[in-house]
């Protein structure tokens, strides 16, 4: 990443730039002195206090750009611990453009790149990897559960319970040390001993993080509740439906959707994004095909799945839908004259529809959606309950960790050469370093940094 090493000021647009709104907070950070921006206002700031909001004007040579207010946040007490001014101009997205470029024509700084501020505190040590993680989640997330994990990353919950494992790890260390160096000193016995309970509690800890790493599928950071079903079983009627729009094209010609589209859909307090999906059939045509390969990816993905079904319009395929999971299942168009007689046959076929719900998607008249949210919500919370981490880094290290402890724990038990045992064990503190962020390779912090959005 080229920023990594650079130490320009730099300066973006904090909140957000896209559209227009009451106030919009821009950020200068990394110049020696406030009085390097003299010029552009009209108080002296020479002399301001730290942390004291100041009202004055922007100005460009004799004009005044905009009336605003000013704080100044002196290093290292600042967020990345870099001097920083943060501006509160009118939140014109014009006007943020015009003081942009102001700053960056004549003042000498550069636009930041995303992140670009968050990685300073890294550098500079006002946040550690996991913090930086968290913020991360924080400023994406969609469900409550994550914004709960991102917030608590960002006070440092997670990284004391790397900390405390890194703590029982030197104890483990320095008892396998103690039993090779002063074993004759202490008494075999009493060393294998120590050996042993220091290896125990580090497991113990380590048990604590290996449950909450459960192979999840799904994103929780931006959970979709997907509709899939053949073409005409109604999926975009329902889509309209649960967003209470016209937004998808419903159409009684099989395949009017060809590409999966999707608007956000907030079920109980959580922002899910709702996916309306082609309808999956074999297809000729290689638009079409295409979408309904996007479409089963999606489905893979997915937190929460509605399957369709009209018995009316059966085609080939559904033997292979049948394969998978659903989250729920609906036979549609309960309204029609042959509905019932159709249903049944498929119901001969496929014994597990059985005991499924049959809708009306062209009734104005819902009962069945109250249930339908309930039971998303259900598995939304059964699903969080268990606290699982959602940081992929942090997952696959802890799994990683878990192997290397597994062998490590093995060869303990077993008659093994102490300077075998010795290098296992390095192997593991090696994995624990990356836990707690001693050791952040530059590819780790590209992954995270590339995420960020610029203003942070
Ligand atoms: N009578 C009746 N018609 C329905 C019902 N659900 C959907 N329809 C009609 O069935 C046709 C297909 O509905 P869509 O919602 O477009 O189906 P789709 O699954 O999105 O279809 P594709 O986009 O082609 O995959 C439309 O004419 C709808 O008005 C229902 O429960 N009863
Ligand atoms: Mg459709």
């Amino acid at each position: 990443m080229s920023f990594l090493y650079s130490d320009e000021s730099i300066i973006a647009c904090s909140t957000s730039s896209h559209t227009h709104a009451a106030l919009a907070v821009l950020r200068i950070s990394g110049f020696k002195a406030p009085s390097d921006f003299n010029s552009f206002f009209c108080i002296d700031l020479g002399p301001i206090e730290p942390r004291r909001v100041y009202y004055t004007n922007l100005i460009d040579g004799d004009a005044v750009v905009d009336d605003i207010c000013l704080t100044y946040f002196k290093g290292p007490n600042s967020y990345n611990g870099e001097n920083i001014l943060e501006l509160s101009v009118h939140g014109n997205t014009l006007n943020i453009e015009r003081i942009l470029e102001l700053f960056i024509h004549k003042g000498g700084c550069r636009s930041a790149n995303p992140g670009e501020f968050t990685y300073r505190a890294l550098k500079n040590r006002k946040l550690t990897l996991s913090q930086v993680e968290g913020l991360d989640l924080l400023l994406n997330a969609n469900s409550g559960y994550a914004l709960r994990q991102g917030r608590s990353l960002l006070s440092g919950n997670l990284q004391e319970i790397y900390q405390d494992l890194y703590e029982l790890f030197v104890k483990h260390k320095a008892s396998l040390e103690m039993s090779i160096d002063f074993s004759e000193d202490i008494g075999e016995g009493q060393a294998r001993e120590h050996y042993e309970s220091t290896l125990l509690e580090f497991q113990k800890k380590f048990q604590t993080l290996i449950r909450r790493v459960q192979p999840l599928e799904f994103n929780l950071v931006q959970p979709e509740i997907i509709l899939v079903g053949l073409p005409n079983s109604g999926k975009s009627s329902l889509f309209n439906i649960l967003l209470a729009d016209d937004r998808a094209i419903v159409s009684s010609v099989a395949g009017t959707t060809r590409d999966y589209l999707s608007e956000f859909l907030v079920v109980e307090g959580v922002r899910y994004k709702l996916v309306d999906t082609a309808g999956l059939r074999e297809s000729s045509d290689h638009i079409e095909a295409e979408g309904v390969k996007r479409s089963k990816k999606k489905l893979k993905d997915a937190f929460y799945s509605i399957l369709l079904i009209n018995p009316l319009e059966m085609v080939d395929g559904f033997d292979d839908l049948m394969k998978g999971e659903f989250d729920k299942i609906y036979f549609t168009h309960s309204d029609l004259i042959n509905f019932e007689t159709e249903k049944l046959k498929l119901i001969a076929e496929f014994p597990k529809l059985g005991s499924i719900g049959a809708i009306n998607l062209n009734s104005p008249k819902i009962f069945w959606e109250e249930d339908l949210y309930k039971d998303i919500n259900k598995k939304y919370l059964i699903t969080t309950s268990k606290e699982p981490i959602l940081l992929e880094r942090h997952k696959s290290l802890i799994l990683q960790t878990a192997e290397v402890l597994k062998c490590y724990v093995k060869a303990a038990h077993s008659e093994t050469d102490v300077a075998i045992l010795s290098g296992e064990l390095n192997t593991l503190g090696h994995c624990i370093s990356e836990l707690i962020g001693i050791v952040s390779p530059d590819e780790v912090l590209n992954s995270i940094f590339s995420n960020f959005c610029i203003g942070k």
